[in-house]
């Protein structure tokens, strides 16, 4: 029997990071669309944060990234969150965006260019501390185009160096997350290309390194939930860059390709203990905007994840372990599709009542008139970062 109780309050203490880059101009490689409204710095996008915890009451932090968020005061920063009712989150370095990282950053066959990536890295883990964040989120557009172009083992010896280094920096409750990606920039090599890669390193080392999984960085047909279970279970799974995808990193709204997949995800998450604040899974979101409203956006991105992981709480977990025990397939498959089938808006709504905020969220995010608000304060929004 499910605990509905336990349910909600297992709801409740989920926490799904947004990002900042998400509130800002973003687009593709063609054309960055500016919208009305948007934030004109790293303070503003904290605002957007914060309004989007104030109407789901389960995203109380933002993911910096450096340089798109620098400001001359991260603690003053760090203030400015906690007045609006948020925190700061993981800090994401950017080695990939200068002219030096034409051939990769930390794992570039020039030690000059390698130095300056570390330090930039450095620097990251320098902020972690006056913010004080506990995750650095490292991706790495490191890779090559061509065969022949360098050695894979030596850029791997490279990232070693380099992960080595940042590690040794970490203190306290300090983590490393190391993201992996199939492919771009790089088409023929990326140097981190898979969960596989960024575990070794990860164990390598040691307990302060985890592997972050972004679901838009898989080949298609990926099981994504098979990685999430085997990390998990090896306690190296650090976090989520929560988005979906049809064909690549689309990085379009968590839940909007395939809610299916997401609660297969979540399932993993219920099943492997992985909602315990001990597991340290940290749930963030890493999408673009770029032809709808952000605020609202990142909303419903936030009841998507919040939707899905309501869904696996429902799953009856007694009868799907008797029915594995007896081989009982069918009835083991029920248990989920039966969970997946479950309306839990009721249940979510309830939740947010008893919250003491609005059951529906998107809904009271329109009636507030917050975007005119915004919209009319705020002239010339930064982009997010990409084709700025
Ligand atoms: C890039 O594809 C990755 O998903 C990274 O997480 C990236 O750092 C993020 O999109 C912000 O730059
Ligand atoms: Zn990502
Ligand atoms: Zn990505
Ligand atoms: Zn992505």
């Amino acid at each position: 029997m499910i605990d509905q109780s336990a349910v909600k309050a297992a709801l409740r203490a989920q926490h799904i990071e947004t990002p900042s880059w998400a509130y800002g101009n973003s687009g593709t490689r063609f054309k960055v669309f500016a919208q009305e409204g948007v934030p004109r710095d790293a303070y503003e996008k904290v605002d957007d944060a914060a309004t989007v915890h104030r109407f789901t009451g389960v995203a109380p932090t933002v993911a910096l990234h450096i340089p798109w968020d620098r400001v001359d005061d991260y603690g003053d920063l760090a203030k400015h969150a906690k007045e609006r009712g948020v925190g700061l989150g993981a800090i994401n370095p950017n080695v990939f965006q200068e002219d030096d990282y034409r051939l990769g950053s930390v794992c570039n066959p020039d030690e000059a260019v390698r130095r300056k990536a570390l330090d930039h890295l450095l620097e990251c883990v320098e902020i972690m501390n006056v913010t004080g964040s506990r995750d650095l989120s490292l991706w790495f557009a490191d890779g090559t185009n061509y065969p022949g172009q360098d050695s894979i083992r030596a850029r791997q010896e490279r990232l070693s160096d380099a992960l080595s280094t940042v590690n040794d920096r970490l203190t306290g409750d300090q983590r490393m997350l190391l993201e992996y990606k199939l492919f771009e920039p790089a088409f023929y090599t990326m140097d981190v290309p898979d969960w596989g890669t960024s575990y070794a390193h990860c164990v390598d080392l040691g307990e302060r390194a985890k592997v972050l999984v972004d679901t838009g960085h898989h080949a298609p047909g990926t099981n994504i939930e098979f990685i999430v279970s085997f990390l998990l279970h090896r306690d190296k799974l650090g976090g989520f860059h929560f988005n979906s995808r049809f064909y690549a990193d689309d990085d379009l709204m968590v839940g909007a390709a395939d809610p299916y997949q997401l609660f297969r995800i979540m399932v993993e998450i219920v099943l492997g203990g992985g909602l315990d604040a001990s597991a340290g899974v940290a749930f963030m979101l890493d999408q673009c905007h770029n032809i709808e409203p952000k605020i609202p956006a990142l909303i419903r991105s936030v009841l998507n994840v919040q939707e899905a992981t309501a869904k696996a709480l429902l799953v009856d977990q007694d009868a799907l372990r008797a029915a594995q025990q007896t081989g009982d397939v069918l009835t083991a498959n029920a248990a989920l599709t039966d969970a997946f089938a479950t309306d839990v808006r009721p249940l979510l709504a309830e939740l947010r009542e008893d919250m003491g905020i609005d059951p529906d969220p998107i809904a009271a995010y329109r009636r507030s008139g917050h975007f005119e608000t915004i919209r009319d304060a705020r002239k010339g929004g930064a982009a997010a970062g990409w084709g700025a």
